[in-house]
């Protein structure tokens, strides 16, 4: 463990010692807020050398690298710990037994920020949601932050002084040592297993997710799934979605008898799903959470619907590549979970199906603990060939198979996307495969073989251009 400074002098003075938990962005964004308000801020992480150290401010008293380090922690009047950090790391159970406050970043992002919140969590969706939300204020005219797990630390919101409201994409991880949140608006998307390595089991994730709901003004919540309805405070002011048609004043689907869809509240139809420029299902029910939470944050309904139409979504949820010898390509590299696979798979499947056509799907990475066998009606109704990836696909394989996979289905060990590709290109060379479309949506987290999923989508995408580099030249060489 290295020491770069010590001033154990200077500890329980002024409010007592800050520990900070990690060196990634909100352990920075935390020391540097506590710094500016006069703490006395302390940070260790298990790295030796972290690469934010040389962002830090000088006036951090103790930094300790190389381990956590138990003894510090002991010594601190508060800990803020970094949400991939467990509580039940050594040294935090520790602390934790002994009775010391274990906040995140969110927390004292929530006790000094003054303005309105909308905060947002849920297993899928939480970015494309928190996006279009903050886009709808920001078109709205309102002076808005966009911040948490979405990339941005909350804690860097405080910097503009002139923000009328803040929009926060808040993990379990997060959630999970946040106290009375208070939210003006507070919302569940979805919930489907994620993160059960890190919290036990579904009852853990479930109870992390819903301490969003703490001290909310408001809530949105999915009238399909149960799991999203807060168990408390059954009183307060709620809107609901859902993919059927909606009660009144409700969010909702309806669908004319020509199949023409419409999102809706109540029996008014505001939208034609035809004319948003993302697609799928799963997209159509995160524009109506959009509505509702921008609804009971006050923001005025033409505004969000204009905003709604110019969406083009983000980079690695169900993005479209290239077209290459009549395949079409997509990048669903945050498909990082079963729901969200299970949602692409559908959502995509669903395109391909009426003409025929199958998806090829690319799968695995690190499981998290996942059951894979809920993919596999899915697979069997959309997927002709399973191409498996990462340090999980020989576990994700014997799920698949142990749900009766289908004998339709062709499923391959390629380990690595490099081999993924060189097996797409057989596959498709014959005819017989049906497959239109070649699907990356892992239901896996990246790091075994990536520096996350951004990566990993990306890497996907080249690999499709040279595909496509190469196909001009072996055309052009004829
Ligand atoms: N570290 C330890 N011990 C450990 C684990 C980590 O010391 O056991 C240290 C690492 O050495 C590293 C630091 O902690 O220096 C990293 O902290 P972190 O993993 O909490 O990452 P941050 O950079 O602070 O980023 C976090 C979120 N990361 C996680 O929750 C894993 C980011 O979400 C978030 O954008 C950022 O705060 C700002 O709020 C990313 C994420 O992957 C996108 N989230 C998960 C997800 O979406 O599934 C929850
Ligand atoms: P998150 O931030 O919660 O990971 P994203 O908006 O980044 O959510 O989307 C992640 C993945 O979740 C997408 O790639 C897509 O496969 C899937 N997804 C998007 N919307 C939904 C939804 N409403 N229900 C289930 N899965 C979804």
């Amino acid at each position: 463990m290295t020491t770069l400074a010590t001033k154990d002098n200077l500890i329980h003075k002024g409010g007592g010692l800050q520990v900070v938990v990690g060196l990634g962005q909100s352990g920075l964004s935390a020391a540097q807020y506590l710094t500016e308000q006069g703490y006395h801020v302390a940070i260790t992480d298990a790295q030796l050398a972290p690469t934010l150290v040389d962002k830090l401010p000088p006036t951090v008293e103790i930094c300790r690298f190389g381990a956590i380090d138990a003894d510090l922690l002991q010594k601190a009047a508060r800990i803020i710990i970094s949400p991939g950090i467990s509580l039940e790391t050594e040294g935090i159970a520790a602390a934790k037994q002994a009775n010391i406050p274990i906040v995140s970043d969110i927390q004292l992002f929530c006790d000094a920020c003054k303005v309105p919140i909308v905060a947002i969590t849920g297993s899928n969706a939480k970015s494309t949601v928190t996006t279009l939300v903050g886009k709808m204020a920001a078109d709205a005219g309102i002076n808005v932050g966009v911040g948490g797990n979405i990339g941005v630390p909350a804690l860097n919101l405080l910097s503009n002084k002139n923000m009328a409201l803040a929009v926060l994409e808040l993990s379990s991880f997060q959630l999970e040592t946040v106290t009375n949140l208070g939210a003006q608006v507070a919302t569940v998307l979805n919930m489907s297993p994620d993160h059960l390595d890190r919290h036990g089991d579904m009852l853990g994730y479930h109870q992390a997710k819903h301490r969003i709901f703490q001290g909310a003004k408001s809530v949105v919540i999915n009238r399909e799934d149960a799991l999203t309805r807060p168990l408390v405070a059954d009183n307060l002011p709620r809107l609901s979605i859902g993919i059927r048609a909606p009660d009144k004043g409700q969010y909702g689907l309806i669908t004319d008898p020509d199949g023409q869809i419409y999102l809706a509240r109540g029996t008014e139809r505001l939208l034609a799903a035809d004319k948003l420029i993302i697609k799928g299902r799963h997209n159509l029910l995160n524009a109506l959470a959009a509505l509702a939470l921008g609804e009971l944050a006050g923001l005025p309904l033409d505004s969000m619907l204009a905003t709604l139409q110019r969406f083009s979504g983000l980079d690695h949820r169900c993005q479209y590549v290239a077209t290459v010898a009549g395949i079409d390509y997509f990048n669903d590299s945050k498909g990082t979970n079963v729901g969200s696979t299970l949602a692409a798979i559908e959502g995509l499947g669903a395109v391909y199906a009426p003409k025929d056509g199958k998806l090829l799907l690319i799968l695995g990475g690190q499981g998290k603990g996942q059951q894979f066998g809920e993919l596999t009606p899915f697979i069997n109704k959309y997927v002709s060939q399973v191409l498996l990836i990462g340090e999980d696909s020989q576990q994700i394989e014997q799920h698949l198979r142990a749900d009766t996979l289908s004998n339709e289905v062709v499923l391959h060990q390629c380990q690595t996307l490099d081999r993924a590709f060189a097996t797409i290109q057989q596959v498709t060379a014959s005819s017989l495969s049906q497959v239109q479309a070649v699907l990356l949506s892992p239901a896996c987290a990246s790091f075994d073989q990536f520096n996350g999923y951004a990566e990993r989508g990306e890497v996907f995408s080249q690999m499709v251009m040279q595909l496509m580099t190469d196909s001009y030249t072996s055309d052009s060489a004829v």
